[in-house]
């Protein structure tokens, strides 16, 4: 039987969550995550309420890309001053809370409130959770169309992206764009331009998942309609499709590799080391609409660098009515991205930290009862066999 074929036929990277619990979800995800590195929530938003957030999408989608054209076309007439462009009512942008760093573009989510009811879902934020550590931030989100393949796909139209990334939006079912994901991809979004370049991990990898790749498709995805492509457990190869000496050709078929199946409502969840791609084809008659969101733990640097960037999707702010409009249970997740509110250490790292602090208190009272005492308190103590390599 070839590679995969059980796994992507009876999609056993799939977990259904109307039949368990989010606890079960959180164990049963991670697994399969830390196995495949990545897996399949089904059924995390309802059927009745695709229709509405997919059209919400949709036109979140223009309003954005419309917002940055303007923002465009001012910036080029002449250097105005951040407070100025703040000012202008023409065009949304919002303070990064940072001297000397330009403004942004407001983060995504302000243009899709309703979709917004749904992004910390219960599995979703247990499953970030249990791969990642007790406190996780959402560092980027933006939607993700792919439009219906033209008639004829026999010219492959190559284009830089607005950070001068090679693209292309459109190619046969043969073609792919495979790579790994931020904090893993080495091309860092700005390749050799410092003023773009957001940073990279150095290879081998550390086996650790750093960042949680949510892609949450609004329309049924398949061979045909756009699901993502992945190549199961590429997450632990110590190669990147990027890689500018890993002899891999990322535009062309892995053996291996499947396509994932998953019906709208479902989210596909990956480490952002595994090896996957966009498809290039859409051969159904309806555009494929996703948004994507990266999840990080809270120690992770999400946003030191690109200092000069103005229109890349890191960490896009929040002014603090934005942040105060967002449900409340996604607030913990996007706080970060709001300057004019402070962010802290959450209850569940508080509560181990005091759990530290008592135990410290504990072991010093002890020697201040028995200071000759102790010489041998530790005798049970032995370096444990599950060592770092
Ligand atoms: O749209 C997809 O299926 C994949 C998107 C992707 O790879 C990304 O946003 O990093
Ligand atoms: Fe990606």
């Amino acid at each position: 039987m070839k590679k995969n074929n059980k796994l992507n036929n009876n999609r056993y990277y799939a977990l259904d969550c109307r039949k368990h619990s989010p606890s079960e979800i959180a164990k049963k995800s991670s697994l399969l995550i830390k196995k495949n590195g990545f897996c399949v929530l089904d059924n995390v938003i309802s059927k009745s309420k695709i229709k509405s957030i997919r059209k919400e999408i949709l036109t979140a989608n223009k309003s954005i890309y419309q917002n940055i054209q303007k923002i465009k076309k001012i910036v080029k007439i002449k250097k105005f001053k951040e407070s100025e462009l703040l000012e202008n009512k023409k065009i949304l942008l919002r303070s990064v809370g940072i001297e000397g760093r330009p403004s942004k573009p407001p983060n995504d989510i302000i243009w899709m409130p309703k979709y917004a009811k749904y992004l910390a879902n219960e599995n979703i934020v247990r499953c970030a959770k249990s791969m990642l550590d007790d406190q996780v931030k959402i560092a980027q989100l933006h939607p993700r169309v792919i439009s219906t393949s033209p008639d004829s796909e026999k010219e492959i139209i190559l284009r830089d992206d607005h950070l001068g990334l090679p693209r292309i939006d459109h190619g046969p079912a043969i073609a792919r764009d495979w790579h790994t994901d931020w904090p893993h991809d080495p091309s860092a979004y700005g390749g050799g331009d410092p003023n773009e370049n957001i940073g990279f991990i150095r290879r081998p990898f550390p086996d650790i998942t750093m960042c949680l790749v949510m892609i949450w498709y609004f329309n049924d995805v398949n061979d045909q309609t756009g699901g993502t492509w992945v190549v199961p457990k590429s997450h632990k190869d110590h190669r990147t499709p990027r890689g500018p000496s890993d002899k891999i050709v990322l535009t062309a078929p892995i053996p291996g590799e499947i396509q994932i199946k998953a019906k709208a409502g479902s989210v596909f969840i990956q480490d952002s080391r595994l090896w996957h791609s966009a498809p290039m084809h859409n051969y159904s008659e309806k555009d494929r609409v996703a948004v994507v969101n990266r999840w990080c733990p809270w120690w992770l640097s999400t946003n030191d660098y690109a200092g000069k960037s103005r229109f890349n999707i890191v960490c896009r702010p929040l002014s603090k009515k934005e942040f105060f409009n967002l449900p409340k249970k996604l607030r913990p997740f996007m706080r970060h991205l709001c300057p004019h509110v402070v962010d802290e250490i959450h209850s569940s790292l508080l509560y181990k930290s005091k759990k530290a602090v008592d135990r410290t208190r504990w072991a010093y009272k002890l020697l201040k009862r028995k200071p000759y005492g102790l010489s041998k308190a530790n005798k049970n103590i032995k370096l444990s066999s599950k060592t770092y390599s």
